[in-house]
């Protein structure tokens, strides 16, 4: 029914925003993991609005991983757990671009949007139960 302590409820899910807690995508991956849960898979249109009013809620400029990446197949963008394409998103703009040394980890920014970074960028995170 209810959400633990200081988790943010939207229907049957939970979510808990690391705020001042920052890490590569393996790590927030792996903190969400300890507590039994998962990095946050936001798969349709409201889970993706819900999120966004969140984000726009704490009224930050910060960003946060979110569980989707392209690291098996580059350019292919799934979901973690499921392993299952990702249908719905909110892709920035010329995003994802895969730059640099490559972009393999998903970010949803403070207005929503969709960036791909280096899995190894420390970045905030969303957590899902
Ligand atoms: C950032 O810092 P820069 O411009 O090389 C971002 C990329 C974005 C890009 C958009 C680590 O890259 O993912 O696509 O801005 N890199 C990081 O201009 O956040
Ligand atoms: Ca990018």
């Amino acid at each position: 029914s209810g959400c633990p302590s200081g988790w943010i409820q939207d229907g049957d899910t939970c979510y808990f925003f690391s705020k001042g807690l920052a890490s590569s995508w393996a790590d927030a991956n792996s903190y969400c993991q300890a507590f039994g849960y998962k990095l946050a898979e936001p798969m349709d249109e409201h889970k993706l609005n819900f999120v966004k009013g969140e984000l726009n809620r704490l009224a930050g400029t910060s960003r946060y991983y979110i569980g989707g990446s392209d690291f098996f197949v580059e350019g292919q963008w799934i979901w973690s757990t499921s392993q299952t394409s990702i249908v719905a998103h909110n892709w920035e703009p010329s995003e994802p671009n895969n730059i640099g040394t490559g972009e393999d980890c998903l970010t949803v920014n403070h207005d929503g949007l969709w960036n791909d970074v280096p899995c190894d960028t420390d970045v905030r995170f969303i957590c899902e139960a």
